[in-house]
């Protein structure tokens, strides 16, 4: 097999285009694109330009799924698919999701140009949606296309203008019947995502390449307090029933279960919290605040939540407030093919790249796509680990080197 021959100035152009268009006020490398705005849409419009300038045929499912193909020699096969997302959650940065699905039509690229020809065909999925943004919940595309969510899931999803998926998705141009969007269990042979790591590791160690074993098991959910807010200078402290300090002692709790847990992989984060009225002199009377809880491990998240909800429930009861809680999702922990595993490490090992094998903390559309697919991802250095922040930052030789490894893997997948 030829070493893939990369045209990496196309690609950083094509990453730093796709950049610029974003919805946030900051500059580039800042972006902000939710799923199924006009900024989303000017996005896909720019990437199907490029699917269909490399020669690819281009199919767009009842969601915004969108699916570039490169017709291999066997073209009814199984294909090798790869791919990620561009949506991006706000004031984030300009790699995350991109750089798989970039990179994942610049190793189709890099292939055609050494004249290699597939056996099977190969793909670069664009995932709609896999940020929880818009429906709080992540992952809608290839939670629906790997048969984790029905079309029923789907349509109990609202956005923060109460309109349901549906809606939304029709009000943005997508149609068909969302039953559609499920794909067959043999649709792909192998799947395999390009990411960034979204970590410090391979960075602090130096390496090119992260060969991910397991995608951790991700939760979320949402928690309402309810007290008896009031006027902020008639309500003495002892009869006080303050809904923000109560949620201040349950997030306080949520934090030290998951310090004080055994399990180094468990992260706990309460990202969004609202209250209510939100008046500087009244005492808020209900706040809602999310939790995102992960580890390796689904048993012992799931132990941790059920020790989150009975902390919460405890503090409820001592503060005199209520409570409610919605578990908004609890998927398990997907493990990658050992066979992709080895491809990619082969691919490692004929290009003379360092690598390690280790698991993805952040959660991908990987993580479905393992149920109706052979999964595997490979990940690529950021600066300092940051990511989901406008200063993520992977440099053009870690991109190249993450791009020429996917396409060896992809070439040996698709023999
Ligand atoms: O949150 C995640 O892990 C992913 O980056 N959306
Ligand atoms: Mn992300
Ligand atoms: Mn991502
Ligand atoms: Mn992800």
């Amino acid at each position: 097999m030829n070493k893939p021959q990369l045209d990496i100035d196309q690609l950083m152009s094509e990453l730093h285009e796709l950049a610029a268009i974003s919805e946030c006020p900051e500059p580039p490398p800042t972006v902000t694109r939710v799923v199924f705005t006009e900024t989303d849409l000017k996005a896909r419009k720019y990437l199907n330009s490029l699917y269909e300038a490399a020669g690819l045929s281009v199919r767009v499912d009842a969601i915004g799924n969108t699916f570039a193909r490169w017709e291999g020699s066997e073209r009814d096969a199984p294909a090798v698919g790869t791919g990620s997302h561009c949506d991006a959650i706000p004031h984030a940065g300009m790699y995350d999701g991109t750089v798989g699905v970039l990179g994942g039509l610049e190793a189709i690229r890099s292939l055609q140009r050494t004249g290699f020809q597939p056996r099977r065909s190969l793909e670069v999925v664009m995932f709609t949606s896999e940020e929880p943004t818009r429906f709080g919940v992540g992952c809608s595309g290839s939670r629906t296309m790997s048969g984790a969510y029905s079309p029923d899931d789907l349509l109990q999803l609202t956005d923060d203008s109460g309109d349901n998926y549906d809606k939304v998705r029709t009000a943005a141009g997508f149609k068909g019947d969302l039953s559609s969007v499920k794909l067959p269990e043999d649709n792909y042979s192998a799947f395999v995502e390009l990411h960034i790591e979204q970590g410090p590791e391979l960075e602090a160690k130096q390496l090119d390449i992260g060969v991910v074993t397991a995608i951790a098991a991700p939760a979320t959910a949402e928690f309402i307090i309810t007290g008896e807010g009031g006027h902020a200078g008639g309500v003495l402290m002892p009869v006080r029933h303050d809904a923000m300090c109560a949620a201040a002692e349950m997030i306080q709790a949520i934090e030290s279960l998951a310090i004080e847990n055994s399990s180094p992989d468990i992260v706990a984060t309460v990202g969004c919290v609202d209250i209510h009225p939100g008046a500087i002199n009244s005492i808020p009377s209900r706040v809602t605040f999310t939790l995102d809880l992960r580890d390796i491990d689904g048993p012992n998240r799931d132990a941790v939540l059920t020790a989150i909800e009975s902390q919460i429930s405890k503090i409820a009861q001592h503060r005199g407030v209520t409570f409610s809680s919605r578990i908004l999702n609890a998927d398990p922990p997907a493990t990658s093919d050992e066979r992709i595993v080895a491809a990619a490490s082969n691919a490692v090992k004929s290009l003379g790249h360092s690598s390690q094998k280790m698991i993805s903390r952040a959660y991908h559309d990987s993580l479905f796509m393992a149920r109706i697919a052979p999964m595997g991802m490979i990940f690529i250095p950021c600066r300092g680990g940051v990511s989901h922040r406008g200063d993520e930052f992977s440099t053009p030789e870690q991109i190249a080197a993450g791009v020429e490894t996917l396409a060896l893997t992809m070439a040996e997948l698709a023999q």
